[in-house]
């Protein structure tokens, strides 16, 4: 079947355009690129007659009516809202190569059996507000996110329901839709297995577990010339040797166990005042629960030593998302294909955490990778081959028509 291939490569480029003027792509989830994002998916799902539903957080659902179980649903999709300064393709490849499949197979076969979806998660990164995949966990009816706000002091529900107003387009239905009877997320594979092994599709096994905290180290603010070096309760001081412990005490429990401190703050932030109060995040992530119970009860334990009055320090805990398997049949069936379809393939664990570790908990979920090229991801250097591109879309595509035609 002929992939139409310009489609999908002028899509990503329209929706990639509205953050263009800044470094890399910034599709905060409800910022103004994040709106003219989804508004142009629904644009295109309306202008090829598709059914278009949006629900309370932002997420919008395609939809291709199925003839003999219309109740049957086969979903595909991922997020539209990216990281700050992030690439083009990390959720959006998701979005519109599952558009791209689905509007091949109407094309090539026209009305399917069962129900095709495409769903465009409102938000999975946690990129804007302290919380993740709120867009997914609200779908699944896992959890639904409120009081919370943005580093201005803008409150979660605020930025949402301003943002959920604007996506209100003519012939846009509201709701909340039922849970698809499986879910594919076709995803670039953000590390460099792929791209050093010359492989061209990734099956998903597993999504690592992750946590995030923010420690807050409360120390002293002073005089940068008077206070004397002894006398000092230097914010952070304390925070960069405790950060240097973390990393050091993470390798020695496991080289597969990840550390991460992206993002860290400082008080006063002014060169000649000590620094009275640091705050800094910690990503830390393992295919093993008991490995992240480990890292994080020395987490806690360091933390506290350092806790020497005045010096006072807390953990805010705010992810903690457990390990996840993916379908093993839906995975078998995609090797299958592939197989079929002459692609290389080979099977690892996500790095990488996908809202398909919530649509896991709800319905037989699996996921399809390609390369990225370098490995990149979360930087606007990232950069799939458009050859690639296509094979995830082609395999997807394949993947769907088994499943609803
Ligand atoms: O951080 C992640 O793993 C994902 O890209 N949200
Ligand atoms: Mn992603
Ligand atoms: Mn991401």
């Amino acid at each position: 079947m002929q992939l139409v291939s310009d489609e999908l490569i002028n899509r990503l480029r329209t929706i990639n355009q509205f953050s263009a003027d800044q470094i890399g792509q910034n599709r905060l989830v409800y910022s103004p690129t994040w709106v003219k994002g989804q508004q142009q998916l629904i644009k295109w799902g309306l202008h090829a007659g598709m059914p278009v539903t949006v629900d309370a957080y932002g997420t919008v659902y395609l939809d291709v009516i199925g003839s003999q179980s219309p109740n049957g649903i086969i979903a595909t999709g991922s997020h539209m809202d990216t990281v700050v300064h992030g690439g083009q393709y990390d959720g959006l490849y998701g979005v519109l190569g599952g558009f791209q499949a689905i509007s091949n197979l109407v094309t090539a076969l026209g009305q399917p059996k069962k129900t095709l979806w495409l769903v465009s998660f409102s938000e999975e990164e946690g990129s804007r507000f302290p919380a993740t995949f709120t867009g997914s966990k609200h779908y699944a009816r896992v959890a639904d996110i409120h009081n919370i706000r943005d580093h201005h002091g803008i409150s979660f529900d605020d930025a949402r329901e301003k943002a959920v107003s604007r996506l209100q387009l003519p012939g846009v239905k509201t709701g909340l839709p039922k849970l698809p009877d499986s879910f594919t997320e076709l995803h670039i594979e953000q590390g460099p297995r792929l791209i050093n092994q010359h492989l061209q599709i990734g099956l998903v096994t597993s999504i690592v577990g992750q946590r995030r905290f923010t420690v807050t180290i409360n120390g002293v603010a002073n005089h940068a010339g008077t206070t004397p070096m002894a006398d000092r309760h230097d914010a952070l001081l304390i925070a960069t040797s405790l950060i240097n412990r973390l990393a050091i005490i993470a390798r020695t429990i496991s080289r597969q166990l990840t550390f991460t401190v992206g993002e860290l703050h400082v008080w006063p932030n002014t060169a000649n005042v000590i620094p009275g109060k640091v705050t800094f995040s910690v990503d830390t992530r393992h295919v093993k629960k008991s490995v992240l119970d480990q890292f994080e009860t020395t987490l806690r334990a360091e933390a506290q030593k350092v806790a020497v009055p005045p010096v006072q320090v807390t953990i805010d805990r705010w992810v903690n998302d457990q390990p996840t398997l993916l379908d093993a049949d839906l995975l078998a069936q995609n090797q299958r294909l592939a197989k079929t379809l002459g692609f290389t393939t080979a099977t690892f664990a996500s790095g990488a955490g996908h809202d398909s570790e919530i649509m896991s908990r709800v319905t037989p979920t699996t996921m399809i990778f390609v390369p990225s090229i370098k490995g990149i991801s979360h930087a606007p250097e990232e950069k799939t081959a458009p050859a690639d591109l296509h094979t995830g879309v082609a395999l997807l595509q394949e993947s769907l028509k088994s499943q609803a035609y």
